[in-house]
């Protein structure tokens, strides 16, 4: 890779299965040309489909792994995938506002609560510090219709119910909300961008009948490669739909001894839907 490649850092948990947590997000940043860091904060012991265990790393230690990787590389941008518990969710905040906010680092946050499983990820006492310290730092939250409806406590089950409720989100923590859409039916994963006064809508169409374990962590860590690369918020988005449709699209698939089926997204398409 040549010497000036952007850098980007994930502050996530690690998901043994390889297809969500930060080593989706190295992967995906990895493929995008982006040299990746990681700050662990939990062990999720896991398959596609099924927690087992999750295990915290103590908030210190997620304070020295940020610190050390912020005081020595110059970092482009930052995402925070799962973050377990409120201490860490404090934790991470402090780092950032210390160490990244008068560098202007932007922020992605991808509110991750519930594993596409249903498995509940998120303990209760994070949501309140998330909500007043890290949501005010973020250039870009990424919340999915389940998330969506917890912040806000409204059920959100079509299109309009989307609209209304980006746009109250967008004006309860004025920040820049992408509301991602993919849960809903019809033949097209619609997103949408909620900027102040503006929202961009991004579709591409929907495969259905693939587990699509790790997509919402792809997608916010190929938005964070794209700002990374210098790319503005709404072009990060746009690449980032395409590429994440490419994983899909292109995943891949094998037989277990039992004869079940397993797939996994693929992290290295040949066809990134035009995004590089
Ligand atoms: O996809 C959400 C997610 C995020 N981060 C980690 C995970 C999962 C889902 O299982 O394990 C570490």
């Amino acid at each position: 890779m040549p010497a000036d490649v952007p850098i980007a850092l994930t502050i996530a948990g690690s998901d043994t299965s390889a297809g969500a947590g930060l080593q989706a997000d190295l992967k995906t940043f990895g493929a995008l040309g982006v040299y990746g860091l990681t700050a662990v904060t939990c062990v999720v012991a896991e398959t596609p489909g099924l927690v087992s265990k999750i295990e915290a790393v103590s908030a210190e230690m997620v304070r020295t792994q940020m610190e050390v990787l912020l005081k020595s590389f110059p970092v482009a941008a930052i995402k925070t995938g799962l973050l377990y518990s409120g201490d860490i969710v404090s934790v991470v905040a402090q780092t950032l506002r210390t160490h990244a906010a008068s560098a202007a680092i932007p922020l992605v946050i991808d509110p991750v609560m519930v594993a596409t499983s249903g498995d509940l990820l998120l303990r209760d006492d994070a949501m309140e510090a998330y909500e007043r310290e890290l949501f005010p730092l973020a250039a870009l939250v990424t919340p999915n219709l389940h998330e969506a409806a917890r912040l806000l406590g409204e059920p959100i089950n079509d299109l309009a119910a989307m609209r209304g409720a980006g746009t109250r989100l967008t004006e309860k923590y004025r920040v820049p909300m992408l509301l991602k859409g993919g849960h809903l039916p019809g033949q097209d994963a619609i997103d949408l961008l909620f900027l102040v006064g503006q929202v961009v809508e991004f579709s591409m169409p929907f495969s259905r009948g693939i587990h699509t374990h790790g997509t919402g962590c792809t997608y916010s860590a190929a938005i964070t490669a794209g700002l990374a690369s210098g790319f503005s918020l709404e072009e990060a988005v746009h690449r980032a739909k395409k590429f994440v449709t490419a994983t899909i699209a292109q995943h891949l698939s094998w037989e277990t001894a039992s004869g079940a089926s397993l797939h996994a997204l693929n992290h290295s398409p040949t066809n990134q839907g035009g995004a590089v």
